[in-house]
């Protein structure tokens, strides 16, 4: 008698044959099953890009399977089947199977409703620790419960000494600092010439996969006419290639600047590749540091890159599962304004917003200065609702899932998590973007000016947070300096600003 096989399922972004329910597999013990299902297409408003990118990169990684010599059952969109349990379901329905097996999903949602799953089923469903990331649940769990607070930068340090990425034979950093920020801040005047992107050809495959997207997806943002990502492990990694040798010498130095000639400036536009398993993070940061190591690129650059994958992203995950589900009911300023509608149109005079909304929409992509100090920071001392926020971060991103926009937006942008992220909130005012870039130039309001009609609405409601929220943040160390300026200022000087920053909330959302 033959023995059954297992049923392999595997999500659209666990596309690694490093997945942990991929590992041991082979066709004589495992058939796989990949779906495009409503239910994942539709939980927020994705955009176009993130469905095309994740149902082109799954029917080629589902190619690759064939190839390996897999029986692979593929469900395209279009079949109709809304869920990946009906999915699961339509296959144990034709064929008996010993188990289903997938990597755990990124999503307490997913995972949630993955629990019931077993007794529905009526067999075994083997969840496995996603084992493509570099720190476990539990090692993240041990270093959170030794620490007071849960500060990236340790956490870093940590995974720095732990894969010896940057480090000397000493065991201290390479060049005796950890932290390279304070040499990465700089604005952007157009001085430097941007290198030109990759070109990246689209196959059948993925033309089909644009099609039928534009079809079934109409009220979706994003323009699938600026389709560029690549859809394979392989064309990432000519993409990372190509990024460290043009772009990571200057990523550090405009990593936190805002250009109205650049809508990537010289960030990497590997994140949705990392997220969807196209490429490894521990590979990543080693090419990386090679790159260092020949002298093609400088020690802050590489660490400032490092960095946000061996830091940032590994942390942002562990904040994730460490603290979900009730991470996701935040909200310490008691944020309420519903979402402006032109979150969805782009149309706001206020020309960094709207650039970098414009963007995100088009494209799904922003960089991470655009994410945070345009967007987010707007958010925060708009006092836009949390929920709404985070749902439209969720959406738009081609990179977002829960595990890492959840934390990014409501922790660092929103600062709404009672301090677990961040020890002070990103509020900023319109100096600062007009220091980091040149959107002002082209914009009618003044970053110099608070109240009036010329006056930049991130001053006046940069002030109005403060106000707004004094008591709060007074009793905050980091926010003292902030905090005593405004009590010091004239009470009519503070009553003509707030009432101009209603009036501003009364009339721009
Ligand atoms: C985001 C997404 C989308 C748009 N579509 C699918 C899909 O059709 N099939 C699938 O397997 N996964 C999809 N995903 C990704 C899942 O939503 C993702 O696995 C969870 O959000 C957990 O990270």
């Amino acid at each position: 008698m033959t023995k059954s096989k297992h049923l392999t399922l595997v999500l659209a972004d666990q596309l690694s044959w490093q997945n942990p329910a991929m590992v041991d597999v082979s066709p004589e013990t495992s058939e796989l099953v990949f779906a495009e299902v409503k239910a994942e297409a539709t939980y927020v408003r994705h955009n176009k890009h993130k469905i095309a990118f994740l149902f082109a990169a799954m029917r080629h990684f589902a190619e690759e399977a064939k190839s390996r010599g897999f029986t692979v059952h593929y469900f395209q969109y279009d079949a109709g089947i809304d869920s990946l349990f009906k999915a699961v379901a339509r296959c144990l329905s034709k064929a008996t199977y010993s188990e289903v097996r997938l990597c755990e999903p990124g999503e307490w949602r997913l995972r949630e409703e993955i629990a019931d799953w077993q007794s529905q089923l009526g067999l075994p469903v083997s969840v496995l620790e996603d084992t493509r990331f570099l720190a476990s649940h539990a090692d993240f769990a041990t270093w959170a419960d030794s620490q007071k607070t849960l500060r990236m930068e340790y956490f870093y340090r940590s995974m720095r000494k732990r894969y010896g990425l940057l480090m000397a034979e000493s065991g201290k950093p390479i060049g005796d600092r950890w932290n390279y920020d304070a040499e990465n801040r700089s604005g952007w005047r157009n001085k430097d010439a941007v290198p030109v992107r990759l070109d990246e050809a689209q196959d059948g495959i993925t033309a089909d996969v644009i099609h039928l997207v534009d079809e079934h997806f109409l009220d979706h943002p994003g323009d699938l006419t600026r389709f560029s990502y690549a859809v394979t492990a392989e064309r990432a990694s000519v993409h990372l290639t190509h990024f460290i040798q043009v772009f990571l010498p200057q990523f550090g130095q405009y990593q936190d600047a805002l250009a109205e000639e650049s809508t990537t400036l010289f960030h990497g536009l590997i994140g949705l590749y990392l997220n969807a398993g196209l490429l490894d993070p521990l590979d990543v940061c080693q090419r990386a540091e090679t790159a260092y190591k020949a002298g093609h690129v400088s020690l802050a650059a590489t660490e400032g890159f490092v960095r946000q994958i061996l830091g940032w992203r590994e942390y942002v995950r562990g904040i994730y599962w460490y603290h979900m589900p009730n991470y996701a009911s935040n909200n310490t300023w008691g944020a309420k304004r519903p979402l402006p509608a032109w979150f969805w149109t782009a149309q706001t005079d206020m020309r960094c917003l709207h650039k970098a909304l414009e963007q995100s929409l088009n494209d799904g992509y922003a960089h991470h200065i655009q994410r945070l100090m345009v967007i987010g920071n707007f958010a925060l001392i708009a006092g836009l609702t949390v929920d709404e926020v985070c749902a439209w971060f969720l959406a738009v991103y081609v990179d977002a899932y829960e595990w890492v926009e959840l934390p990014n937006t409501l922790g660092m942008a929103l600062n709404a998590d009672d301090g677990i992220m961040a020890s002070k909130p990103y509020a900023a005012s319109g100096k600062y973007i007009a220091k980091q870039g040149n959107h002002c130039q082209k914009c009618r309001f003044d970053p110099k000016l608070t109240t009036g009609e010329r006056a930049c609405p991130y001053n006046s409601l940069y002030w109005h947070f403060i106000d707004q929220n004094l008591e709060r943040l007074s009793k905050n160390p980091r926010m003292g300096l902030i905090t005593g300026q405004w009590k010091k200022r004239d009470p009519a000087e503070r009553e003509s600003i707030v009432s101009w920053a209603e009036q501003v909330l009364a009339t721009q959302l």
